[in-house]
């Protein structure tokens, strides 16, 4: 069942995931959670929040993982494009390899395990809009890196990578599945997201099956070759989804509609939030008009509208 969330949601979602300490952290998973309408569809996310409180509330000196005390933000890695996405998982899974096929970044793939050592960044383009992906050292059962730990934390989505030519696949998605619950990822709305990578290798369909078998209810799974390309436009489909962000079009008053340069903000977002978005100088706008399929053509909004996505909008200064 959908969960209908209004727009002021998804504003405190996005703020919780900027939020750069545990306190902000709380305060608002705590107003999501007073804000939040309270009925059959929304009940999975309510006590999703009703969950994470809790886990701030009981022991905030264990929050940071493993004794690590202090979040460190050296490991921090500055947001760009229309959102940051870290991928992570046991080793071989092939993260590099799709960093490296998926992006111009040139990370180093190797059947080695453990061979990447820093994390590393390059720009995922997605129709007109880029993310930010983000290739990390592989995790281990036994010790949590707080590298990584901080990454996972502060993306705005995490994509877990496990390999279908692994034998001991069900075991590796038992340690993405315990790595999340110790970084406490957003389990929001939907099921989390595997990426199964290396379709391609012998045996693959067949483990994906019995991957299927067992995680289908608790993840949506997404089967990709990272040497192919197999999969990757619906992945990237599900990302754009995951992200809760929408793409506004600008038009300049008697000017064609701005296709390839999109404004990109988070679901909620107003029209005051668009015109922001574009240049603070717009905020003093005098009144906007509005094309799409909620609106009449062209029609007058007030700064504070709800935009949706695929709007196009013209400002008069
Ligand atoms: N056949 C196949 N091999 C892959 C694929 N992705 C990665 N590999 C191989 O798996 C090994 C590990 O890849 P790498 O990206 O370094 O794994 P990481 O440890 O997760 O970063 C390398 O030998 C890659 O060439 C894939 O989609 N198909
Ligand atoms: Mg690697």
């Amino acid at each position: 069942m959908p969960a209908n969330l209004p727009p002021t949601y998804y504003k405190l979602k996005h703020q919780h995931e900027a939020a750069k300490t545990d306190e902000e952290r709380l305060s608002l998973l705590e107003e999501m959670l007073r804000i939040i309408p309270k009925h059959k569809g929304s009940e999975k996310v309510v006590s999703d929040l009703r969950r994470r409180i809790a886990r701030y509330k009981k022991d905030p000196s264990e929050k940071g993982g493993k004794g690590s005390g202090k979040r460190s933000h050296s490991e921090h890695i500055p947001k760009q494009g229309a959102g940051q996405i870290v991928l992570f998982g046991p080793p071989n899974a092939g993260k590099s390899q799709i960093l490296a096929n998926f992006t111009n970044a040139k990370p180093e793939v190797s059947p080695t395990p453990y061979t990447t050592t820093l994390p590393m960044v390059g720009m995922l383009q997605y129709e007109n809009i880029q993310f930010q992906l983000i290739d990390t050292p592989s995790i281990m059962s036994d010790f949590i890196s707080s590298t990584v730990l901080t990454l996972t934390r502060n993306a705005d989505l995490v994509l877990p990578v496990i390999s279908l030519a692994s034998d001991n696949l069900l075991d590796d998605l038992d340690m993405v599945v315990a790595f999340l619950d110790e970084a406490d990822c957003e389990t929001l709305e939907t099921k989390p997201v595997i990426v199964a990578n290396q379709l391609d290798a012998a045996g693959a369909e067949d483990r994906l099956e019995i991957l299927k078998e067992f995680y289908a209810e608790g993840f949506q799974i997404y089967p990709i070759s990272a040497e192919t390309s197999v999969g990757k436009e619906a992945l990237l489909q599900e990302i754009y989804r995951a992200l809760d962000i929408l793409r506004v079009y600008l038009k300049a008053p008697g000017k064609a509609v701005e296709h390839d340069d999109p404004i990109v903000l988070p679901t909620g977002s107003t029209v005051l939030d668009a015109a922001i978005g574009l240049h603070k100088d717009f905020a003093e706008f005098k009144f906007a008009r509005i094309w799409g399929p909620q609106w009449h053509d062209g029609q007058s909004v007030s700064r504070n509208d709800v935009v949706y996505d695929g709007d196009v909008v013209e400002f008069h200064l």
